[in-house]
């Protein structure tokens, strides 16, 4: 520990503090500009300047590291003058005649320093020259007259998304962010995240959804999770009179630490269809609007009349974005009371299947966390695409590269991350299995075996040489990746649909046992992640919906769609049901066939429980009141069970325990 002086307080921070967070964390305002908590420190703006007894000239405190009796002063003349100073020079040389720009008013850091420092009007008189504004970008606009280079946003593009889209033009007075070798926005590499429009201080990147419908105090924010994709990212819904404004990341979720893809930053606020707003029911061949009663008891008569009838019965299928709690309720009552033929989940456990069945065979969850991905020194990525699915597990890797981090990518066909791979290695389809004991008896062959793997493995038969007869990877590079993985010190195995869609488990086992024999998994740790699906995918494959859905003389059908959206192959199942109920938040080609419609609400309008890929159980909240004749999913089970004359448990922790976990429960944590 170090032990400092900051204005006459003494404060002890580990070594490797900075001055500004040793300030921070004993209570002490140091005002700042291109500083971001998430950031690495740069010390570019000259904000944050400080005294310290004994230097010479003022010191950014944000670069500084603390040391043993340090004496330091953030207020003294000196130190308010330079602020100012920055200030009047920040404003010279911009445009930054505030009252149009949507974050003045409280919004904007800059202004907000300034009004700090008591200023009122300009020192300088300002010569700025007009700068040109990017407005090709779909979801935010750069207007680099707000700008004042503190290039948050080109570090975080670098260091929290691993993009390195956006750069600086080093061009004195006429500096300038530029995107890639200068194009515009939209025309560059960006791919939407919006982790720059996050971060910047200034009204230089305007979000255009959002831009003039709300100051910081006129909005509500709720913290909630994405519902996109089994990550779970944290994140804040910015609302107002009911209407989502905007989206940000959690920068203090454990899961995502602030940042976010397009899926969950953009895509929810973008056209998702026609709503659903009241209950339907076919009379004479059209869809009616009707009363909750009338729709349910239309429901309960039908499934009451199909029950316990088997493959002649009824087949049900919820959406993988439902919480907790109405999936729960679903399996209560579709298969433990109504016992229906079928009951699964819109994802039939092709994420979840395969990894809960090699669970139960281990007898306990061999999956590790996300946050292993930050140490890594060697990915090996295996049927998973983390450019396109799953982005913000594949900014961690992507942000690790530049430090020297191996990626190995394995995937027959056409993957984001190959082009990211130091070895992209494309096997013959079906030959995984024989690629990873190659690995193995590359392994084993140098003597660097650290745990032994558990299933019995034809090590002599895979030398690189065979095992590139079967592959088609060159043998060399089988070489290679072996003696990568047994020289790795924090080796990181990912896998995903992939490696799950495969009927038999062997490549999985062998991709485990690959892991134990290069130290990424034995009893005690785990560095093998599975990616899941959607938001549930864990929590549909706890309550046992992973089965296929295949109907064959089923007489009704219910789909508890939520909000999803699902492809045409699911109406191809139920095109010939004699009986189809949708539980959906929007109009689809499945709602049209229906006989029955539920107007479900949206993931922002219900709140609800979710576990992640990790196996981490998350909650959303609701931020949105939903139209007034549409029910929360779960609300609607209830009211459907009643209507049955059937009682729902709420013991969903317990429920979720009597599967084997894939990954470490975080409900047991
Ligand atoms: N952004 C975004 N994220 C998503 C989704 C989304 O739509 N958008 N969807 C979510 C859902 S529902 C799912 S299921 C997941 C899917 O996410 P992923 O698990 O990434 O699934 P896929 O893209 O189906 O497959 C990944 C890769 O496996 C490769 N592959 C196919 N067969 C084999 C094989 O035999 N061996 C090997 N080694 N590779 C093979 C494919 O070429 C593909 O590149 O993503 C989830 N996350
Ligand atoms: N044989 C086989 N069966 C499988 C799988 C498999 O790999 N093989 N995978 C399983 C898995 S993991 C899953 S998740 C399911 C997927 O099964 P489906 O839910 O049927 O999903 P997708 O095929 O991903 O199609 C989603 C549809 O939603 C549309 N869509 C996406 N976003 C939006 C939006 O914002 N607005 C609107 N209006 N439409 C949108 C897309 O264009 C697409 O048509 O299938 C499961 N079943
Ligand atoms: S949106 Fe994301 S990828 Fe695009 S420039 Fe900003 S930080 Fe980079
Ligand atoms: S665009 Fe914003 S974040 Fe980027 S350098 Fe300019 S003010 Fe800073
Ligand atoms: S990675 Fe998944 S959970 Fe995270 S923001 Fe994107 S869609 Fe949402
Ligand atoms: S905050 Fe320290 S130099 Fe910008
Ligand atoms: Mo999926």
């Amino acid at each position: 520990m170090i032990t400092l002086t900051i204005d006459g307080k003494e404060v002890h921070v580990p070594e490797g503090t900075t001055v500004l967070r040793a300030a921070q964390q004993a209570g002490i305002h140091i005002p700042t500009l291109c500083d971001h908590k998430h950031l690495v420190p740069y010390g570019g703006c000259r904000m944050c300047l400080v005294e310290v007894e004994g230097a010479r000239t003022l010191q950014p405190s944000c670069t500084l590291p603390a040391a043993n009796g340090m004496v330091v002063y953030t207020n003294t003349p000196a130190v308010q003058e330079a602020r100012t100073f920055v200030l009047t020079l920040i404003f010279s040389e911009r445009n930054h005649f505030c009252m149009y720009c949507p974050v003045s008013g409280g919004d904007c850091e800059l202004q907000n320093a300034a009004y700090g420092q008591g200023m009122t009007e300009w020192p300088l008189q300002p010569n700025w020259q007009p700068y040109p504004v990017d407005g090709s970008h779909e979801f935010f606009v750069l207007d680099h007259n707000r700008c004042i280079m503190c290039r948050r946003c080109v570090r975080a593009c670098a260091e929290l998304v691993g993009n390195f889209t956006l750069g600086v033009q080093e061009r004195g007075a006429n500096s300038r962010i530029i995107a890639d070798l200068d194009v515009p926005l939209g025309e560059s590499t960006c791919i939407s995240c919006g982790t720059c429009l996050q971060v910047c201080p200034t009204g230089a990147i305007i979000d255009r959804a959002s831009a003039y419908q709300g100051r910081l105090k006129d909005v509500t924010r709720i913290k909630s999770t994405c519902v996109g994709c089994s990550v779970g990212c944290g994140i804040e819904m910015i609302v107002r009179d009911n209407r989502l404004l905007r989206i940000e990341g959690d920068w203090d979720a454990p899961v995502n630490q602030g940042v976010l893809c397009k899926i969950g930053r953009f895509d929810p606020l973008t056209n998702q269809g026609e709503r659903i707003i009241t209950p339907l029911v076919r009379r004479n061949g059209a869809l009616k609007a009707t009363t909750w009663e009338e729709a349910l008891q239309t429901v309960a008569s039908r499934l009451q009349a199909a029950k316990g009838r088997g493959s002649a019965g009824i087949a049900a299928l919820a959406s993988t974005r439902l919480p907790v709690e109405a999936l729960y309720y679903f399996k209560q009552l579709f298969a433990d009371k109504l016992d229906s033929g079928i009951v699964t989940s819109i994802e039939e456990g092709v994420t979840t299947a395969l990894p809960g069945w090699v669970a139960h065979k281990l007898g306990k969850p061999f999956e590790g966390t996300l946050d292993t991905i930050h140490k890594a020194d060697v990915v090996l990525a295996i049927g998973v695409d983390l450019v396109e699915n799953h982005q913000v597990a594949g900014f961690f890797v992507k942000r690790i590269l530049p430090r020297g981090c191996k990626l190995v990518v394995v995937d027959p066909y056409d993957n984001g991350m190959h082009a990211l791979a130091d070895f992209s290695l494309r096997p013959k389809k079906g030959t995984d299995y024989d690629l990873l004991v190659g690995l193995m008896q590359v392994i084993a062959s140098l003597g660097r075996v650290r745990a032994h793997p558990i299933g019995t493995h034809d090590l002599t038969r895979h030398t690189p040489d065979n095992v590139s007869r079967i592959t088609g990877v060159p043998a060399e590079t089988i070489r290679e990746v072996g003696r990568l993985l047994a020289d790795a010190e924090h080796p990181v195995f990912i896998y995903g649909k992939g490696l799950t869609r495969a009927s038999f488990p062997t490549a999985l086992e062998a991709l485990l046992d690959l892991a134990r024999m290069a130290g990424a998994l034995d009893d005690n740790r785990s560095a093998v992640i599975g990616t899941k699906g959607q938001a549930n995918s864990m929590a549909a494959y706890l309550f046992d919906l992973d089965k296929a859905f295949d109907l064959k003389g089923h007489q009704v059908a219910y789909l508890a769609l939520g909000d999803d959206h699902p492809s045409a192959r699911l109406l191809e199942h139920v095109e010939h049901v004699p009986f189809l109920v949708v539980q959906a938040s929007y109009a689809s080609p499945l709602t049209d066939r229906a006989d029955v419609v539920l107007p479900a609400a949206i993931w922002a309008e219900q709140a609800g429980h979710y576990v992640n890929l990790e196996g981490r159980l998350q909650e959303t909240r609701q931020g949105l009141t939903p139209p007034r004749e549409v029910r929360s999913n779960a609300a609607i089970f209830q009211a459907l069970a009643e209507t049955l004359g059937i009682t729902l448990e709420d013991n969903w922790r317990d429920a979720m325990q009597q599967r084997i976990w894939i990954s470490q429960p975080d409900v047991c944590r």
